[in-house]
């Protein structure tokens, strides 16, 4: 099985959606492997966005994610970081498509609700930096 982080983001947890985006990813053959509500230092934020860092929206991205709580979310399933983005949508939601994660509760490309793994690596080096192995069920 692939794995995938999902990480709802600020300002989803803010507008009370988290149950319903749960809803979607299990709905969308996901396996719940592991979850937690946290809030990300700064620290954290900086370090788990580290490719970004020479990006002009960087600084921004990191006080936001670490603004409010996120719940983040390790996921299975086959196929799961291609699946999974399929039904996030595109980072800016104005590009997303209809039923999409981020068409249904993005505001902006910034505050766009979800995060997603971009590669199989990285889906799991990205649900190592939040949970030990130890963690997470039925893997
Ligand atoms: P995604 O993989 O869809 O989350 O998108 P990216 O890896 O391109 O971007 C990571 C995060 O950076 C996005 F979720 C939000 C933020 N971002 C901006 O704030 N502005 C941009 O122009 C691009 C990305």
């Amino acid at each position: 099985m692939e794995r995938t982080l999902c990480i709802i983001k600020p300002d989803a947890v803010r507008k009370n959606v988290i149950g319903e985006i749960i809803a979607m990813l299990t709905g969308g053959g996901f396996t719940v492997l592991g979850l937690k509500l946290i809030q990300l230092s700064g620290q954290d934020a900086e370090r788990f966005y580290e490719v970004h860092k020479e990006r002009p929206f960087y600084g921004g991205l990191v006080e936001f994610m670490s603004g409010g709580p996120v719940v983040v979310v390790a996921l299975a399933k086959e196929n799961a970081v291609a699946d999974y983005r399929k039904l996030i949508g595109a980072t800016d939601p104005a590009e997303a498509e209809e039923g999409t994660v981020r068409k249904r509760f993005a505001s902006s490309k910034g505050e766009n609700a979800v995060h997603g793994s971009d590669s199989v690596e990285n889906g799991k080096n990205e649900i190592a930096f939040f949970f030990a192995e130890r963690e997470l069920v039925g893997a």
